[in-house]
């Protein structure tokens, strides 16, 4: 079987759009800045043993569960305090948790 260029191309076109999809079904959670799921933002794929790498640390106040289930800890490399969630938290503080969380990852 032959392609034309244009026919490449669309297959192509097609496995990046596949691709992006894919990657953003990935998401496991989003972290907030702000309640309420308001504010800067990140996406989160993979484990995270210190936030401050993406410029996160001691910042998140909302988070949004997308897939799986998370702990969220007070310090780097999961140390301190963590909480287990599997659904979303408009407001970490109610749990005494706002600003504090430095490390994120997936236990299930
Ligand atoms: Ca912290």
């Amino acid at each position: 079987m032959r392609f034309s260029k244009a026919g490449a191309l669309a297959v192509m076109a097609g496995a990046m759009i596949f691709a992006t999809a894919a990657q953003a079904a990935r998401v496991g959670i989003v972290v907030y800045q702000e309640d309420h799921f308001g504010g800067d933002s990140r996406e989160i794929r993979d484990d995270q043993p210190d936030l401050g790498w993406i410029h996160f640390d001691d910042r998140i106040s909302s988070v949004e569960v997308k897939r799986g289930v998370w702990e969220l800890c007070e310090h780097a490399n999961y140390g301190g305090r963590c909480i287990t969630l599997d659904h979303d938290i408009g407001k970490l503080d109610r749990m005494g948790f706002d600003d504090r969380i430095s490390s994120i990852r997936r236990i299930r």
